[in-house]
């Protein structure tokens, strides 16, 4: 959210990039011959006003290359935003898995991660409703692997065969391409209406979970059952889970909306500069295991990818962590080309029946083949293993390699070489599995009940969040333009629970509907819902804005700037206009953003200090106002000192009490909002208030904090 120029760490990093780059004697243009280039500006023509000639090969060139810089995005998760870092496990696993880079807590793994939304071209904004991706690639010392995952445990089907026509229902009205990211039109509710197994996933999607405050702020999950393998080959059934040390955190409906305007690149920027700033994202890996013995120990299949095993009944225990502590050089070099595929397992991780995994285990590879021009995308640096690789897989486009040699196995010309297999520890068995059964195109009953897992997440959902999932249901449901749509999907939802569906029908002008016999039980899973996954209550890397003008109070920004640096917190002070303020003690203070490029909806919080001056000039500025009002309609922590407290009352923000009356009442916490009306610097009571609202994110009590 700073300015570029403010962040000394971008500086750096691209200074390192543009030094890597640079020729280190400082060598002039060339063109890609390597010819040298005396003038890059003019093309080359029959006199000043002359034609432009074809025999300008630099021109030509020049333009040629541009002509070619875009490849195709990719069909789904087109936009995305990368970083590197390193994964380190905290204890050897080898009680279920040979993985090597799951076995010593002193090695390091290097990572790439890629998180992306679903629906959106590459150019599309942030925080639309969708599940985010959250790609993983592990440089381990046995090759690549990836744990290509979402931010939701389960999936919209159940058969990959059923993926383009979730997709085609998912993505713009072919007719007209609207709605760009979007999920709320008629396609995607029809196929909704149409294919119950999509119902638990379009739970996840109507929740806040679908519109993310950071990348930093989610959880990731294989989806998948795979299955970990050990030294003996015996296995074990894994589910792979993300946990964020900040906790899982979301944006609301109305803000996610107006963010789209405000900053469409608005998670994206948010993990580049706390990246950049040092402040480095951390998740956790944790593991369901189920014995090999217990395949059908579960009321649903293990296989079902629209299942997820209850944390409460298979507890998800921590097995390492992952922290990204570098922004990638070029976008387009590694985060555009990186190449995620969920069959690059390394041995010790292997695979189920799960036809969905089955189907994606094709797909990855087939979708690079096109997107990056050939086979021979892992040859790119970011797709690259840090372990050598040797075979007989030759030319192909874009080969960058020189090979010599026999090209065939067995050979005796080249030695034999590569030798296959070879006594090698690290090589790769395949869990043996006994297969026995008929050619058949059929779905198994055991992956028959659509309705007890959303209802579960139903009703494991806080009050909050269930008004909050309405709201998105008939927001959805509000935007489907044929009323049988409508009618289908409250049909469907009068299955997992009648409260839901009459509230959503009331909303669509839909008949509400009878109450069904066979809804089932409301069974809880607590670890479902936002209450559950706060985190570490930090208020690290949280956005406070303090709104000063002339004449405010120095020592009660710098106070609440030393509070909230020891939290980690970043403080920016925004004012009418970008240069400097002047304040109580004579100096002038640097203005981080002026408030007209900027809104509430960017920040985490908001201060209005004190200095009557300040103080009037806020209360007058209708950008302040809006900021103010806005942060407060959607649940954020607000603070006011002094005469900024005054402020706050006059505004009467939904009642709220605020402290008056000079020094004497000290400080009044009502709804998130903390108010000391006393002239001093902030003292402790107020810093640990003001602290403790940040870190609760949003006070859920206020009425109007999605409208
Ligand atoms: Fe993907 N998916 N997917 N998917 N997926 C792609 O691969 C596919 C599924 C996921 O940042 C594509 O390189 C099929 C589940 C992520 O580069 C493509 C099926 C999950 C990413 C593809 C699924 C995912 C992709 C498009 C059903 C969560 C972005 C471009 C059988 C566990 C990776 C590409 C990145 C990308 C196919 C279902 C996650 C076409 C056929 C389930 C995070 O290959």
């Amino acid at each position: 959210m700073t300015s570029e120029e403010s962040r000394p760490a971008d500086a750096k990093q691209r200074q390192r990039a543009a030094q890597r780059a640079a020729d280190p004697a400082g060598g002039p243009l060339t063109t890609d011959q390597g010819v040298v280039v005396d003038h890059t500006d003019d093309a080359l023509t029959v006199g000043e006003r002359g034609p432009t000639l074809m025999e300008d090969f630099h021109f030509r060139e020049k333009i040629t290359r541009f002509d070619h810089e875009r490849i195709p995005e990719r069909v789904v998760h087109a936009r995305g935003a990368g970083a590197y870092g390193y994964f380190e496990p905290y204890r050897s696993c080898a009680e279920f898995t040979r993985a090597a880079f799951l076995q010593d807590p002193s090695v390091r793994t290097p990572v790439f991660v890629r998180f992306s939304t679903v629906q959106g071209p590459r150019g599309s904004a942030d925080t639309v409703r969708d599940v985010r991706g959250f790609a993983t690639k592990f440089y381990t010392s046995e090759g690549n692997y990836d744990l290509v995952a979402n931010n939701f445990p389960i999936f919209f089907i159940q058969d990959g065969i059923k993926f383009p026509d979730f997709v085609h229902a998912l993505k713009p009205e072919p007719h007209n391409e609207i709605p760009t990211g979007a999920s709320a039109h008629d396609t995607l509710w029809d196929f909704v209406a149409l294919q119950p197994e999509t119902l638990h996933a379009i739970f996840w999607l109507m929740s806040d979970r679908a519109i993310p405050r950071s990348y930093r702020m989610m959880q990731g999950f294989g989806v998948h059952t795979f299955r970990f393998v050990d030294a003996a080959g015996r296995g074990t059934f894994v589910k792979f889970h993300w946990k964020p040390r900040l906790g899982v955190h979301s944006l609301v409906w109305d803000e996610a909306q107006e963010t789209m305007g405000r900053d469409p690149d608005f998670n994206r920027r948010d993990l580049w500069d706390a990246i950049a700033s040092g402040d480095y994202p951390e998740w956790e890996l944790g593991v369901q295991l189920v014995p090999t013995e217990d395949e059908h120990a579960f009321d649903f299949d293990l296989l079902d990818p629209t299942k997820i095993i209850p944390e409460e009944q298979v507890p998800v225990r921590p097995i390492g962590r992952m922290v990204l502590d570098r922004n990638p050089d070029n976008f387009f070099a590694e985060t555009e080309q990186i190449a995620f595929h969920t069959a690059n397992v390394v041995p010790g991780i292997d695979f189920t029946n799960d036809p969905l995994l089955q189907a994606r285990n094709f797909s990855y590879l087939d979708t690079q083949l096109i997107r990056l021009g050939g086979p021979n995308f892992a040859q790119i640096p970011v797709n690259r293993p840090v372990v050598e690789v040797r075979n007989n897989q030759r030319d192909g486009y874009h080969q960058s390699l020189i090979h010599s040699g026999a090209s065939y196995s067995p050979n005796s010309l080249s030695g034999g070489c590569p030798a296959v297999g070879g006594g090698d520890p690290r090589v790769f068995a395949h869990l043996q599995e006994r297969v026995d059964g008929h050619k058949i195109r059929k779905r198994s009953p055991s992956f028959d009940d659509h309705y007890s897992q959303p209802a579960m997440f139903w009703h494991s959902m806080a009050d909050w969040e269930k008004k909050h999932m309405i709201d998105a249901f008939r927001f959805e449901l509000g935007k489907v333009g044929t009323r049988q749509v409508r009618e289908g999907v409250v049909a469907q939802l009068a299955r997992v629970d009648h409260e839901l569906a009459t509230a959503v029908a009331r909303g669509i002008g839909v008949a509400e509907p009878e109450r069904r016999s066979d809804t089932p039980e409301p069974v809880r899973s607590p670890a479902l819902s936002f209450e559950n996954n706060l985190g570490d209550g930090s208020i690290r890397s949280r956005q406070v804005a303090v709104l000063v003008a002339d004449g405010v109070d120095a020592a009660q920004v710098d106070g609440v700037r030393e509070i909230l640096g020891i939290g980690g917190a970043v403080v920016e002070e925004l004012a009418a206009y970008d240069g400097t303020v002047r304040d109580t003690e004579g100096g002038e203070r640097p203005v981080t953003r002026a408030l007209p490029t900027v809104a509430s909806v960017l920040y985490d919080a908001v201060l209005v200090p004190g200095g009557p001056d300040s103080a009037l000039a806020i209360a007058a500025d209708d950008a302040a106002v809006r900021f103010l009002r806005g942060a407060f309609r959607h649940g954020k922590p607000i603070a006011g000192l002094g005469a900024g407290a005054g402020v706050l009352g006059s505004m009467e923000l939904g009642g709220v009490r605020v402290a008056g009356g000079g020094n004497g009442e000290g400080v009044v916490l009502d709804q998130g909002v903390v108010t000391d009306a006393g002239t001093g610097p902030p003292g402790e009571e107020f810093g640990r208030a003001f602290t403790e609202a940040i870190a609760a994110h949003r006070y859920r009590g206020r009425s109007a904090i999605n409208d």
